[in-house]
């Protein structure tokens, strides 16, 4: 071996190790180079002793130097071609936290409405179809029609809103009751669900705002029996055959006789807890047979027709039929809530 051919492998290592772009194509490198039992800078090492005494000195030291030179740049090289191989990664890896999450959030029916389309179906088969009205009522549809005069202390119950002309936000779906009466003659069956106003405190079964279900059936002949079979099936329907269902004597100015139509609480097996204030039972509406005074203010004849009224609430259908134990679920708008259904 000469000084050229010594040279030309130190030249040619190093200029092979700037192309090196990978941990394999290093590795390669290295055991060329460097390898035990045929790397080329032990092949020079060994030639040493081959050479004229005088020479040794320098060429081993030159061909130590270039070792060593070498060396350092392999380490150097390594390390860049690791950091630009963790770039890459981390690249691929990165999460852009200001994207759009993925999917659609898919919506879904609120359960206060489900359980006013269920109410619908069912009393649908009942031969019941739907009357609407406003939600800002004047006083003769919401109170003086309905037998409550002004000064009448029922009314302290049903506080609202009112507008500077004497309009109220209804109190409750009964107003439509009297304008269906007024516009159109029996046989009548009507279901009238609406949203009403109370200056109610909440509580786990109250809202200010709630929604009514009110059922109208005005025909010859119709009885108290009807009323209470209608209910009670409904009940059944709804809540499950097992439920009890309760009719207890009240009183509405509208109505003779009255009644409260309550359902076993499903929340304590009518043991008593928070939601039904330790009753064991839910009141779900008031009922009873049209007042005479009633059909008498919307020109109907009490000796010839009859009728039977109720009312219902409907966020306490769904709260019994869902499950949920406090009505103000159904108002807060929680997505972690309506997101279950
Ligand atoms: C009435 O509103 C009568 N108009 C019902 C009626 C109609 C009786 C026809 C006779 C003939 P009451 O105030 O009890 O009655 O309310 C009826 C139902 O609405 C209650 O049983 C309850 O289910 C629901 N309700 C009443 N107040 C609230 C409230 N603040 N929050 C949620 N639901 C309520």
């Amino acid at each position: 071996m000469n000084q050229a051919t010594m040279e030309q492998v130190l030249k040619d290592a190093e200029v092979a190790l700037g192309h090196l772009e990978t941990e394999g194509a290093l590795e390669a490198w290295y055991v060329k180079y460097f390898g035990r039992e045929n790397g080329e800078i032990g092949k020079l090492l060994k030639t040493i002793p081959e050479l004229p005494p005088q020479e040794r000195g320098t060429v081993g030291k030159a061909i130590n130097q270039g070792k060593q030179a070498l060396e350092a740049a392999y380490e150097e090289r390594r390390g860049r071609v690791a950091s630009a191989a963790m770039q890459e990664q981390l690249r691929g890896e990165r999460i852009d936290v200001t994207l759009p999450a993925r999917g659609q959030l898919g919506g879904s029916i609120h359960p206060i409405m489900a359980a006013k389309q269920e109410l619908i179906d069912l009393f649908a088969y009942y031969g019941f179809t739907v009357a609407d009205g406003p939600e800002i009522e004047d006083d003769w549809h919401n109170f003086t029609a309905l037998n409550t005069p002004t000064d009448h202390p029922a009314r302290d119950a049903q506080d609202t809103f009112y507008l500077p002309d004497g309009r109220l936000l209804r109190t409750h779906m009964s107003s439509v009751q009297i304008r269906a009466m007024e516009s159109g003659k029996p046989p009548l069956r009507l279901i009238m669900p609406g949203r009403v106003y109370r200056r109610d405190d909440v509580t786990k079964r109250h809202y200010p705002i709630f929604h009514q279900l009110e059922g109208l059936m005005v025909e010859e002949g119709t009885t108290f029996a009807h009323l209470k079979g209608l209910l009670t099936a409904l009940c059944h329907e709804l809540f499950g055959k097992n439920r009890r269902v309760r009719f207890r004597p009240s009183f509405f100015p509208f109505t003779e006789p009255s009644t409260e139509v309550d359902v076993e609480c499903p929340f304590c097996g009518a043991n008593g807890c928070g939601t039904c204030s330790y009753s064991g039972w839910i009141e779900l509406g008031g009922a009873g047979m049209v007042h005479p005074n009633v059909l008498e203010a919307v020109s109907l004849d009490p000796e010839k027709v009859t009728g039977l009224a109720f009312g219902m609430g409907i966020d306490r259908v769904a709260m019994i039929r869902y499950g949920i134990n406090d009505i103000r679920h159904l108002w807060e708008n929680d997505d972690r809530f309506l997101q279950q259904f």
